[in-house]
């Protein structure tokens, strides 16, 4: 049994750590012009709700797309992969998508869920673990974006399969990209990556899916200023600042800004920072592709070509990438 309070210690260490990080990119965030932070803070827990919400609204088709590929094509996805799997998933969310993935496969070895947040990722995989007693079963907890290593494969295991569902490959600049696929051909080599992202579309389409008419989306972006208020010592005044998000089609993604409304000081740990009127702070990028730029990014970083997959309308793409020996 783990030494509760070595636990709580861990715990407490790893939040004031994050709570650092955080001051930090906002600080850099406020400093430096033009002004951007990750979206990664987006997710305290008020963040993954309303993330959470926006995958159930009218508009957000991506989510329900994805995951309708998955159902369907399950099948044809299980037969590339073969039997006694492990799979790496990049990012372990709620696990609903993995959930599909492992019915259908063929006594999947192993399940690896790498996630930033222990916390989440402790309760998420004991209740998988619940329903698939057999399947070993270890959370890794770490930041994907930067280098890690694996464990070694398990004897008579098969193919080590990488799971990196819901379009995040989007948050990604081309260079961050190619960096992680590049990582991820070298962990999954004798495997395979089933990756799944956002293609381009109708501009009208995917600025529907950023601006809700029920304005979640707003919300989800506001939250990084609330966030910020309760974690750091900020005042933003959430009121003073609008949501703006819209599709920059020459670099083929959608952008998220929040823009402030008037003139305004803004502080942080005693440091003050002036916004104009019309200011913005660039909250996330969210890249869209096409198959075609996909697969030729997928070679450049050392993986081959399987099928894709797609819904129908053509909204979004599943993609199976082997990872050569
Ligand atoms: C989780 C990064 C894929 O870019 O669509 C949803 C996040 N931002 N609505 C996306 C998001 C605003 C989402 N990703």
């Amino acid at each position: 049994m783990r030494n509760p309070q070595f636990t709580g210690t861990l715990e407490a260490a790893n939040e004031a750590s994050a709570r650092a990080d955080f001051s930090r990119a906002m600080r850099d965030a406020l400093a430096l012009h033009p002004r951007s932070i990750s979206p990664k803070y987006f997710y305290d827990a008020e963040g993954s709700r309303l993330f959470d919400r926006i995958c159930e609204l009218p508009e957000y088709y991506p989510t329900r797309t994805e995951l309708s590929i998955l159902r369907e094509r399950a099948g044809e996805i299980a037969a590339q992969i073969g039997p006694r799997a492990e799979i790496v998933e990049f990012g372990a969310g709620s696990l609903t998508k993995v959930r599909l993935l492992l019915d259908a496969l063929k006594s999947p070895s192993r399940y690896l869920p790498i996630d930033i947040s222990g916390e989440h990722l402790a309760g998420a995989t004991a209740r998988l673990q619940a329903d698939w007693p057999e399947l070993g079963v270890h959370p890794i907890v770490a930041d994907y974006t930067r280098p890690f290593g694996l464990p070694p494969k398990t004897e008579g295991s098969g193919m080590r399969v990488g799971f990196f569902p819901g379009s995040t490959l989007g948050n990604f600049n081309p260079d961050e990209a190619l960096a992680f696929l590049q990582l991820a051909a070298r962990l999954l080599r004798g495997g395979g990556l089933l990756l799944g992202v956002d293609l381009i579309k109708a501009p009208a389409r995917l600025h529907a899916a950023y601006n809700d008419a029920q304005g979640v989306t707003a919300q989800f972006n506001l939250n990084l200023l609330r966030r910020a208020n309760a974690e750091l010592d900020c005042d933003f005044d959430l009121a003073g600042f609008d949501h703006a998000a819209f599709y920059n089609a020459p670099l083929q993604r959608i952008e998220m800004h929040l823009v402030s409304r008037r003139s305004q000081q803004v502080q942080l740990a005693g440091e003050r920072f002036h916004f104009e009127e019309g200011e913005a702070l660039h909250t996330e990028n969210s890249y869209k592709f096409t198959i075609d730029g996909l697969r030729a990014l997928a070679v450049r970083a050392g993986f081959g070509i399987g099928p894709v997959w797609t819904d129908p309308d053509r909204l979004f793409s599943v993609h199976w990438l082997p990872a050569a020996q």
